[in-house]
């Protein structure tokens, strides 16, 4: 039954406002027998580890325990950008056995005689896309043919920085903010192989050749690793690993959102233009849909989110309660005016439906009274409540905009603290 569900090409998608269905959403403050969660004891203690284990058996996959502690190695250390900054290529064995995963960090930290805020977040291309500097190391994972400077799976030298515009690490730095990424096919490539390559084959129980339809897809791989990057980080005394923020763009988006639901210990969390199995309402059946992402990405999910292929009524969550599931610690959702494949109003209503969660934890939610449910304007974001969200001109992308809105954010919520 599954697998017909794959192969069979899903119905054609749209934009178009007046083709969402009408749909009701399920309520993050209702048990599922339909009991009422009235106390913020009733949400931590009950509805959100309810929440978290659909999501995980539904959607995303399990994903193995942390383990005991990561082994890092520190590959270089140098002072950059005229002497103000410390860049560090750190090595992290995310498996040993039976063939060793690696994953490489790129941090940069800020010189100051204080542990500094970090933002956490994986790359599409390889750590040395990220920045023109010459002595990053060219990653040799396999990658992409897209990108300009890949060839035959591979990246060459000509790729080098052509992701620079992505991660402004400059702007950054001298707003006191450190930065850690890592290439996101070192922990597991993206392609669907039947989660032969990567993280995935080392927790295979044995007899078992990929995933049981409940475990974990390739995003919940990625969230792993970025679990296993806090774990490196925690390991740098230079970093205040209690406020590591965890960022992505698109599918890293997704994989941003699914990490801080499932590791407490990311102090903010960041969801760029995350789209359908991010912060898209998937009941809005607008842009890309289930049946679409499921169908494009087989290796994304796990193998019983394709039940709700074209039958997302029966889905026992929608994606405001991945959002919720982030409460009470800060959260941004962000969107661009031409990506409506990743339904910006969709995204936008994720965020402010996560609202009476936040309220019930006893934070101010997106801020003001009772949020309206008409998408702000272009280029006028709410951000001084604890969900933020904005909507800007442009393409589906990352760009200064949106670091600019996500360093205001997090200067709020992290400057006032002592910790
Ligand atoms: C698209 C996909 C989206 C989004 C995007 C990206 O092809 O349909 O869900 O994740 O890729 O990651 O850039």
């Amino acid at each position: 039954v599954l697998t017909a569900a794959v192969d069979a090409a899903p119905p054609p998608t749209h934009t178009d406002e007046a083709q969402v269905p009408a749909y009701t959403l399920p309520d993050p403050l209702k048990f599922a027998d339909g009991s009422a969660v009235s106390s913020a004891k009733d949400w931590t203690e009950r509805r959100r580890p309810q929440l978290l284990e659909l999501f995980a058996e539904q959607m995303f996959g399990k994903a193995p325990p942390a383990p005991k502690s990561v082994k890092t190695r520190t590959l270089s250390e140098k002072d950059v950008f005229g002497g103000t900054a410390i860049r560090k290529e750190i090595e992290v064995t995310l498996v040993e056995q039976p063939t060793p995963v690696t994953m490489t960090i790129l941090l940069y930290l800020p010189k100051t005689d204080k542990p500094v805020p970090v933002f956490l977040g994986l790359n599409f291309r390889g750590n040395h896309t990220v920045t023109t500097e010459p002595d990053v190391a060219l990653n040799t994972n396999w990658m992409e043919n897209k990108t300009p400077g890949v060839v035959d799976h591979r990246a060459t030298e000509e790729s080098r920085g052509s992701q620079a515009s992505r991660w402004p690490v400059e702007m950054l730095l001298k707003r006191g903010y450190g930065l850690a990424t890592a290439y996101y096919g070192d922990i597991d490539p993206d392609f669907h192989d039947g989660f032969q390559n990567g993280v995935h084959p080392a927790f295979a129980k044995s007899g078992q050749s990929q995933p049981a339809p409940d475990e974990w897809g390739s995003i919940a791989a990625w969230a792993w690793g970025m679990s296993r990057g806090l774990d490196a980080l925690e390991q740098e005394s230079r970093v205040n690993a209690k406020q590591v923020i965890a960022i992505g763009h698109s599918r890293l988006g997704k994989t941003a959102l699914w990490v801080g639901a499932t590791d407490p210990r990311f102090a903010i969390v960041i969801s760029n233009d995350s789209g359908c199995g991010g912060a898209a309402l998937s009941r809005r059946h607008f842009g890309e849909t289930v049946a679409r992402i499921n169908y494009s990405f087989p290796h994304w999910f796990c193998e019983n989110f394709k039940q709700f292929n074209e039958n997302e009524a029966a889905l026992p969550f929608d994606q405001h309660e991945l959002i919720a599931l982030i409460a009470p610690r800060p959260v941004y959702v962000a969107s661009a005016a031409e990506d409506l494949w990743a339904d910006p109003k969709g995204e936008y209503l994720s965020a402010i439906y996560a609202d009476p969660v936040y309220r019930l934890l006893g934070t101010d939610g997106i801020g003001g009274a009772a949020p309206s449910t008409e998408l702000p304007p272009v280029d006028h974001p709410i951000s001084n409540g604890t969900i933020g969200y904005h909507i800007r001109t442009g393409k589906h992308d990352i760009n200064d905009f949106d670091w600019e809105q996500y360093l205001n954010f997090a200067d709020r919520h992290l400057r006032a603290r002592k910790n």
